[in-house]
């Protein structure tokens, strides 16, 4: 077999994998970027759901590498649409003349590392390998897609679409009855533009989650030129701060002001739209408390907004907000309030299988002619745990992280046993807590220094200790335990697949201050790691 080889094989072709491709062949290395999709943009690429847009601020939801690349690009929107990011990724992939070295259609379906050779072999699905000294992680914290396993879901006569594998046709709901399964960031924008058309929509809510408004509104050109003007503060935002962009704070705990003054302060948010809701106070996630006052002031919106008193309690979430991922909508809690859009709280009243004209819950069937699951993504590990990776003594990834309940890493970057493994916003890295591009950003501008390390110095393999693993862990969970993630079943801690708590694995430390850390253990020459 013709062995195709590389000095980097990078999987994935999203925001990760553009960036780690542009900075390698910078470097002088041949790299590789294999991926599953016939296009560019991983996530982005997917989720083409109705209603699809990214809850960071557009302005902040670029790369910032380029000063140049940066101030080409105009955001027509607050929130960009799955559409103007997906141009935007392609833009970026030609700008850099990305495109030879990346692999349209190919999933990586197995990686094997070769002790003698010191480095990874690597297979594809179209029957092709490859041999490269670094593989690189590019494949997404929710790219595996969660559908869970209900019976009879063939039997169903009707149409069934995921969120995350959404079709590229457009899908026309005039006239029919409409399932929504799942109510988080994809279903609560799905549900926005399908209640526009279908004929009834009814959500299946197994838990009611908190919405705040999100003010989405084109860009005026003053205020695209303003974030172009402003391009050095938005990268010392990426950088410089918990989340790797500038929301709304003021910078106290909620215990410093009075409760009218709370009120003040949570109105102004509502008004102007966004993720604040988090960040207002800066005990929100951690004091129970101040966490309370921002949770009920969206039970207060929500029972002023939705006129079925009924309908307002069930949508009533009970969680810390925050501990699972905030939603943003537009006029969500709003569309209750229409006669052709309905409730059903799974709580009471479980979904039982799938049948061929709807869905059969405990107490009844719901019929219907299309059913959406929205019912999210194998989060953090999924995608990592789908390719059949194997390092050093034929140890699996699966083997050392017990199947996604015990996982361990080194900065979220690197593994033992895994010699020059690195993983893009790996689990136990900050990742999902922030913006994005400013998170991917930053774990590949390490890796780029870190295999510059290595070229120089002539090293032929990194790996992370045993023991540094277990330190980073610990480090993790101490900071997730002063908070009130660990509280809620979530995605963050895996337990959406199955109910069970697989551990949280985010650091929650800020992104900042993560940086800091990493940039010390570099400084320190790799300090935690072990070389050949
Ligand atoms: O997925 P989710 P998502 N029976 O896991 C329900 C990012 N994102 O695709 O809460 C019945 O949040 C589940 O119920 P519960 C963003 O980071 C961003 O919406 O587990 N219901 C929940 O309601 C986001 O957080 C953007 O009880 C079941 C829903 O399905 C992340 O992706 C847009 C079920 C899943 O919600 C994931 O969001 C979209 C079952 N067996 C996504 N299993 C933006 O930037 C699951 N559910 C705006």
């Amino acid at each position: 077999m013709n062995v195709k080889q590389y000095d980097a094989i990078i999987i994935g072709a999203g925001f990760a994998g553009l960036y780690m491709l542009h900075k390698l062949r910078e470097r002088g290395l041949s790299a590789r970027v294999l991926e599953a999709a016939d296009g560019v943009g991983g996530v982005w690429y997917w989720s083409r759901y109705p209603g699809a847009k990214c809850d960071s601020d557009s302005i902040y939801y670029s790369f910032t590498f380029s000063e140049e690349l940066y101030k080409k690009w105009r955001w027509k929107d607050r929130y960009a649409s799955q559409p103007e990011i997906l141009q935007y990724l392609n833009f970026v992939a030609d700008e850099l003349n990305l495109r030879p070295d990346i692999q349209l259609k190919t999933r990586v379906t197995k990686a094997k590392f070769q002790e003698e050779a010191k480095q990874w072999e690597i297979s594809t699905d179209q029957g092709e390998i490859f041999e490269a000294k670094y593989l690189i992680s590019g494949v997404g914290c929710l790219s595996t897609t969660n559908i869970p396993p209900f019976e009879g879901s063939e039997s169903f006569k009707g149409e069934q679409y995921h969120t995350g594998r959404w079709p590229h046709d457009k899908v026309d709901f005039t006239g029919k009855r409409v399932v929504v399964i799942g109510n988080g960031s994809s279903g609560v924008q799905t549900m926005q533009e399908v209640a526009k058309e279908a004929k009834e929509m009814t959500l299946l809510m197994r838990t009611p989650h908190y919405v705040a408004e999100a003010r989405n509104h084109p860009l005026s050109k003053e205020e695209q030129e303003q974030a172009i003007n402003n391009y050095k503060g938005i990268r010392e935002a990426f950088f410089n701060t918990p989340g790797g962009i500038r929301l709304y704070t003021t910078g106290k705990s909620a215990t410093a002001f009075s409760a009218k003054e709370q009120k003040e302060k949570l109105e102004h948010i509502w008004e102007t739209g966004g993720l604040s809701l988090g960040s207002v106070f800066t005990d929100v996630s951690a004091n129970k408390e101040a966490n309370f006052v921002v949770s009920q002031f969206v039970r207060d919106k929500i029972d002023e907004i939705v006129e079925d008193r009924d309908t307002a309690q069930l949508l009533h979430p009970n969680y810390y907000i925050t501990t699972k991922r905030l939603i943003i909508g537009t006029n969500f809690y709003e569309i209750f309030n229409e006669d052709h859009v309905h409730l059903v709280s799974l709580k009471d009243n479980p979904i039982e299988r799938i049948v061929e004209n709807g869905v059969q819950l405990k107490n009844g069937t719901v019929e219907c002619d299309v059913i959406i699951y929205a019912t999210g993504y194998e989060a953090m590990t999924g995608s990592l745990l789908k390719i059949d990776i194997e390092g050093r003594n034929g140890k699996t990834i699966q083997e050392k992280w017990e199947d996604g309940r015990n996982v361990k890493t080194y900065l979220g970057l690197m593994m033992e046993s895994f010699p020059n493994l690195f993983m893009i916003t790996g689990p136990q890295s900050p990742s999902v807590l922030t913006n994005m591009p400013a998170a991917i950003e930053q774990h590949v501008d390490w890796i780029d220094q870190c295999i510059e390390y290595l070229e120089e110095k002539g090293i032929q393999t990194i790996e992370a200790q045993k023991e540094s693993e277990l330190e980073w862990a610990k480090q993790c969970d101490d900071l997730a335990n002063q908070t009130l993630y660990p509280y809620t079943n979530s995605w963050y801690t895996g337990a959406n697949i199955d109910g069970e708590q697989r551990g949280f694995v985010i650091y929650v430390g800020g992104l900042n201050n993560y940086k800091a850390i990493c940039d010390q253990v570099a400084a320190n020459d790799y300090e935690g790691c072990t070389f050949e």
